[in-house]
């Protein structure tokens, strides 16, 4: 999602890295150029225009600290404004006091409804909670067919009459059946039409006046550029809708038009579907889908992450050697059980800013190699461990042997904690590992 734009973007404030300070001239610079990069992603020309506008006020008005360089202080500002740009909190699916809440859904033929009321209706239930379907899909046929087939495959009760024509009646006996089940959620599925069109509009207006629904959520294909958002403007105008989901979001594709919908009707992004399968939908967080953008990384989910299992003391500790460029085999070991309680590498890295997962492809972390690792490690005198570069070829010799390994095996690790060790290097010297990040490194 989003590469081709957090790419541009990335670009772009890479060129701010070796200016003194910000001036207007170079504010207004970057912000050209970050205006391109959104259009290139297909954002909404006017809410393209507003952002800039809005960012430049700010960035010119922002007071240069010193212990931030000018792309970072750019990077901030552009990055507040775009969590707002998508909404600011993260909105949520609507949990009435009254059972069972009520969700209408909205949208285009082949916008992804039936499928997102699947999923949500999957998520819903892996957190317990019993779910009806209801089929008010009345025009295909085959519509009742798809979501008795889906409901089945996650073991939700679909609702529906076969052949009865009148979507409102049917929407109706569905909630009374959920009432009589007992079910915390009712989500309905409705027809949709290629375009917005008078016929649809009444019918929906009469589904919602049939189930009067706590939440209307509109499903829209990502990958339908700019009339994502004249889509999602008319049903908003006629129908007041509570939330956004977007479909098709997995592909580097163009997604912003689709994000434009936020701004242009201030209706907020609940989910983003990023595939067929009925796993395939992701909460929408407005400041992480920022960060992300910007090619910094989802360093909130990061920290969170970090929080849950590092140990800080420890991590304070590696930070302040690291800050003084001692960053040693043992550290190394260390890092490796840290990174090892948070799970896969690979998952870890893509979430550290300025990476963008190149830095460390070739590093093997699984289980054997941790063990493998420690082995090596251990068989190290405590002066080899400090100061690797004494480590030539009979000492190598001697630690594969002590470890079980092979003087390969040593090579490599001794490779892999080089490319660590500069990786943190670089992160310190660019100034780029923000507090978020600190107690990790
Ligand atoms: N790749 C991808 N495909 C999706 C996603 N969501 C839905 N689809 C696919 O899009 C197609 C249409 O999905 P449906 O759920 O049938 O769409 P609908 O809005 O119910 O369509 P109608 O009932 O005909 O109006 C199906 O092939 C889905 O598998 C998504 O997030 N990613
Ligand atoms: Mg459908």
């Amino acid at each position: 999602m989003f590469e081709a734009l957090a790419g541009r973007l990335e670009e772009t404030f890479s060129r701010l890295r070796g200016r003194g300070k910000l001036s207007p001239e170079n504010i207004r610079e970057t912000l050209r150029e970050v205006r391109r990069a959104l259009l290139e992603a297909d954002v909404n020309y006017k809410v393209a225009r507003d952002f800039i506008r809005q960012v430049e006020g700010r960035a010119l008005g922002v007071t240069v600290l010193r212990s931030l360089s000018p792309g970072q202080q750019l990077v901030k500002v552009v990055h507040e404004a775009l969590v707002e740009l998508l909404g600011g909190e993260t909105a949520q699916l609507a949990e009435s006091a009254e059972i069972p809440t009520r969700i209408l859904f909205v949208g285009l033929q082949g916008s992804g409804k039936t499928t997102t009321v699947a999923k949500v209706a999957a998520r819903l239930k892996k957190q317990g909670k019993v779910v009806l379907l209801g089929a008010v899909d009345v025009h295909r046929p085959a519509a009742v067919d798809q979501l008795q087939t889906l409901g089945s495959g996650i073991g939700a009760q679909v609702y529906a009459e076969p052949g009865e024509r009148d979507a409102a009646g049917v929407a109706r006996r569905g909630w009374e059946q959920a009432r009589k089940l007992g079910a915390d959620y009712y989500l309905v599925d409705t027809a949709g039409r290629l375009q917005i069109d008078e016929a649809m509009m009444a019918e929906l207006a009469q589904v919602r006046a049939a189930v009067d629904p706590h939440q209307i959520l509109l499903v829209v294909d990502g990958l339908t550029g700019q009339e994502a958002v004249a889509v999602s403007e008319a049903f908003h105008e006629r129908l007041t809708l509570a939330g956004v989901v977007l479909t098709k979001m997995e592909g580097d594709g163009r997604g912003g038009a689709a994000l434009s919908t936020r701004a242009a009707t201030g209706v907020p992004i609940l989910f983003v579907g990023t595939g067929e399968g009925i796993e395939a939908l992701e909460p929408f967080h407005p400041a992480g889908m920022a960060s992300r953008i910007l090619g910094m990384g989802d360093v909130l989910a990061l920290v969170e992450r970090a929080q849950e299992t590092v140990d800080l003391e420890e991590a304070a500790q590696l930070q302040t050697r690291l800050a003084k460029e001692e960053f040693t085999l043992e550290h190394f070991l260390r890092q490796m059980r840290e990174v090892r309680k948070m799970g896969p590498l690979e998952d870890l890295i893509k979430l550290i800013p300025g990476l963008g997962g190149k830095a460390l492809k070739n590093v093997a972390v699984g289980e054997k190699d941790i063990g493998r690792v420690e082995a090596i490690v251990l068989s190290m005198t405590l002066h080899e461990r400090r100061r690797p570069e004494i480590l030539n070829g009979s000492r190598r010799k001697r630690i594969a042997r002590g470890s079980g390994t092979s003087v390969q095996e040593v090579n490599r690790l001794l490779r892999d904690f080089d490319q660590m060790r500069r990786m943190f290097g670089r992160l310190r010297k660019g100034g780029k590992l923000p507090n978020a990040f600190q107690g990790l490194s």
